[in-house]
């Protein structure tokens, strides 16, 4: 190591990505993840006196209005559970030492075997095999395509599906674009995105067939392929993408990366921030530039849909303003249709459709409201899925694949029905 961080330094003008401490595996061991619970001052109070060790420890942390959830080091549990005492706040222990989850995990995932299991996580080549697979075994009317690259050379590799159908034509179909991974902790992305594809190529059922033949289908499961690699491979809670500041530090968050209201809430200015730094400038990062030069030139961009995990929720444009698009009405009842359909897989109800300023908070420079301002994509979506920590259980895959692609089919029903297409 000591010579790989030698060559570093004297080619530190050139992109070198092995120095010291990065690419080196963390363990999480005795890491809790906690959710406390309280009002807005105590929640106020909480994330002042955390802030320090929160940044320098590079920790996983969401401080919200009424709950906070926080990956806590072995050394800062007694500093917080003082604070819970002493603020009087309400505490969960979700995870007690979440490096036994990851072991878990690591124990089931799976290397590419002729197709993918949806019973196990799969690494960004195995995702990207499994495309190359569909594009040849369904050659007249899937193709692989390229929505951009990677800050370390990968492809962001996508499937489009474009059938005949049984109106015999291809052209000019509305395109239902679908982006993934662009957080790269949130695994179930990815993994519910090609449960998707495979039920749009594979399914016998009329409604699915008749979804898939409607749209010239541009589906991208992993957006941020160095971040998702580097999270599967070093650091579970990966978020940003990897390219290096200027200071050493890795990754902006490539949700605050685009350029609509860049920089303004929720994110960060600091290259070293864990979790929401912006970028040096609004599509700093290679991963959001080329994907928004592949949206830009798509005619007829009917639905941009993105998912992320995990809160049960439904989030329409824009995210960093409480005012509402001009179809804003028509979202919402889109969106609810789609709820509809997917809560009748399993029972489960997600919140919204509602705006993330209106339900989450408010955060600027995601790619969905790019696309609404700059495109004015009229059927926009942002999908939350379920859980309660970025470890969804391989094994119920499934069960979330099955609820999204009829919350697709819900989408798809009623734009149609309100003659979106
Ligand atoms: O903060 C985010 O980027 C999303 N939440 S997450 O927990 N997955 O990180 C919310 C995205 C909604 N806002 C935008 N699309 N801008
Ligand atoms: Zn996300």
């Amino acid at each position: 190591m000591a010579f790989l961080l030698f060559i570093c330094i004297i080619f530190s003008a050139i992109h070198c990505s092995l120095s010291a401490d990065d690419y080196v595996y963390k363990d999480y061991a005795n890491y809790s993840f906690y959710r406390i619970e309280g009002d807005q001052s105590q929640m106020k109070y909480l994330s002042k006196t955390l802030k320090d060790q929160l940044h320098e420890h590079q920790l996983l942390h969401f401080i919200h209005k009424n709950h906070a959830e926080i990956l806590v080091p072995p050394n800062l549990k007694t500093l917080l559970h003082l604070i819970i005492i002493r603020k009087n706040l309400k505490m969960k222990i979700i995870y007690n030492d979440i490096s036994e989850i990851i072991r878990e995990e690591k124990q089931a995932k799976l290397r590419y075997r002729n197709g993918l299991s949806w019973t196990a996580y799969y690494d960004v080549d195995d995702i990207h095999r499994y495309l190359k697979n569909m594009s040849s075994t369904y050659p007249q009317w899937t193709e692989t395509i390229v929505g951009g690259k990677s800050y370390e050379g990968r492809q962001i590799l996508g499937l489009r599906i474009n059938t005949p159908g049984q109106d015999n034509y291809t052209e000019n179909k509305p395109v239902f674009f679908i982006e993934s991974g662009i957080h790269a902790r949130e695994w179930i992305a990815p993994a519910v995105t090609t449960y998707f594809i495979n039920q749009l190529l594979t399914s016998s059922d009329p409604k699915i067939l008749a979804l898939r033949d409607q749209f010239d289908w541009r589906i991208f499961p992993t957006v941020n392929p160095d971040g998702y690699h580097y999270s599967y491979v070093y650091d579970r809670y990966w978020r940003k993408t990897r390219s290096r500041s200027s200071n050493g530090c890795r990754g902006a968050d490539p949700n605050r990366n685009w350029d609509y209201n860049w920089g303004q809430h929720s994110t960060s200015k600091d290259p070293c921030d864990y979790q929401l730094y912006a970028g040096s400038a609004p599509f700093s990062e290679v991963e959001t530039r080329t994907l928004a030069a592949y949206i830009s030139k798509i005619d007829n961009l009917l639905f941009y849909v993105a998912f992320h995990s995990y809160a049960s929720l439904l989030l329409v444009p824009y995210s960093d303003s409480t005012e509402h698009v001009d179809n804003y009405e028509d979202l919402v009842q889109v969106g609810k249709t789609s709820l509809e359909y997917g809560s009748a897989v399993n029972g489960n109800k997600y919140d919204g459709p509602g705006t993330a300023a209106e339900t989450l908070y408010r955060a600027s420079g995601g790619s969905m409201d790019w696309v609404r301002f700059k495109h004015k994509t009229r059927l926009v979506y942002t999908y939350e899925l379920r859980g309660s920590s970025f470890h969804w259980p391989p094994s119920r895959i499934p069960e979330q694949g099955d609820e999204v692609t009829q919350m697709m089919l819900g989408l798809a029903t009623e734009a149609r029905n309100m003659g979106y297409y």
